[in-house]
């Protein structure tokens, strides 16, 4: 297992390369070129700037998080060739630079939905929340309500670009069901696998966010059964998962030490988040101590150590905390994801040692 740390670039994080340094245990930075919208092509100049400035603070740049795919591909228009191709240009060009993992979604029109940015938990830190039946069929409600949130920094998936247009890309995806989001997939997957064979690149998809249809949209990577189909219908080592705890842990019924077992094998990066789900359905982000929420971080854990993973690993959001809200991403503070680490890397540690016999 190699721990990373996903950081949004200079000047566009509150975190610095030098903070994370001292966060023992830290391999890698998760990085994008995150003023790109999705369809956008990659400079050369541009990504070498970024990875040279993580190499040179003693990190690797292996993963990158996210190249974005263009609606269109997700709807499957005419238009989608065109975008193919440029995402082709990106692999090509992250390859030949050493990139190995490309993180990326299929979620149609929305990134991660959460109602509330800052809900305040008992402990008196606040974190990302998400309320049931506040997500109503307005969704542009909800985009307001996500971009007076986000403040001074972008977020991925709702740059206010996209949102002035939603209520045509909606339309656009009138027809677009469950089956065909599959098949459009699966179009995009085997245009691009040639390249990643070649560049040893590898697709790692991650699951939707929440685990359920929003706002009629479809949504198909959100249980075992969802993560078999679509591992199947393109079954090529380049092709697996960014295996998400926090993504799949608010529907209960995902047993995701068992999926870790199961498709252990295609799983490239694995994000750790703990939820707590509430009685009525709503869930807060909380620390990742297994007793804090529903998802037994040391059992997902044990998964990964007893299939000997030597993937990529990060905590994936944190609570805020200590007043940090005022100014970090949401979900993406220092100190809970810090902690997060030291957690992490307690548990992996005591899990090498029994393993060792000690
Ligand atoms: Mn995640």
């Amino acid at each position: 297992m190699q721990m990373t740390w996903r950081w949004y670039g200079e000047g566009n994080d509150s975190i610095t390369l030098d903070h994370i340094r001292q966060i023992p245990g830290v391999e890698g930075i998760v990085w994008s070129l995150h003023n790109k919208v999705a369809g956008e092509v990659w400079e050369e100049e541009e990504i070498d700037k970024v990875m040279d400035l993580i190499k040179s603070k003693g990190f690797n740049a292996d993963v990158v998080e996210s190249v974005n795919v263009h609606d269109d591909i997700k709807i499957g228009l005419p238009t989608r060739d065109k975008y193919i191709d440029i995402y082709i240009d990106t692999i090509r060009k992250l390859g030949a630079r050493g990139v190995k993992v490309i993180c990326y979604n299929f979620m149609p029109v929305f990134d991660w939905t959460r109602t509330d940015l800052y809900k305040e938990l008992p402990d008196g830190s606040n974190s990302l929340f998400y309320e049931k039946d506040a997500i109503v069929n307005d969704p542009n409600i909800m985009a307001e309500r996500i971009l007076k949130g986000a403040g001074k920094y972008t977020m991925p998936g709702w740059e206010p670009e996209r949102i002035a247009k939603l209520d045509e890309l909606f339309k656009s995806y009138a027809g677009v069901d469950e089956d065909k989001l599959f098949e459009n997939l699966k179009y995009f997957l085997e245009r691009i696998m040639p390249v990643c064979e070649e560049q040893d690149v590898k697709m790692a998809i991650h699951p939707d966010d929440p685990p359920w249809p929003i706002f009629g949209l479809p949504r198909i990577i959100r249980s075992r059964d969802h993560i078999k189909r679509f591992l199947d219908q393109v079954d090529n080592p380049y092709s697996g998962l960014t295996l998400c705890t926090g993504s799949l842990g608010p529907n209960l019924f995902n047993d995701i030490p068992s999926i870790v077992r199961e498709f252990h094998d295609r799983i490239y990066f694995a994000h750790i988040r703990n939820v707590k789900v509430y009685e009525n359905g709503d869930f807060s982000e909380v620390s990742h101590r297994g007793k804090d929420g529903n998802v037994d971080v040391y059992e997902v854990l044990k998964a990964y150590h007893d299939n000997g993973y030597t993937g990529y690993l990060r905590p994936d959001h944190g609570r805020h905390l200590w007043g940090e809200e005022k100014d970090c991403r949401p979900g993406y503070g220092l100190y809970d994801r810090a902690l997060g680490v030291m957690y992490m890397l307690g548990v992996w540690d005591s899990l090498d040692k029994r393993k060792g016999g000690h």
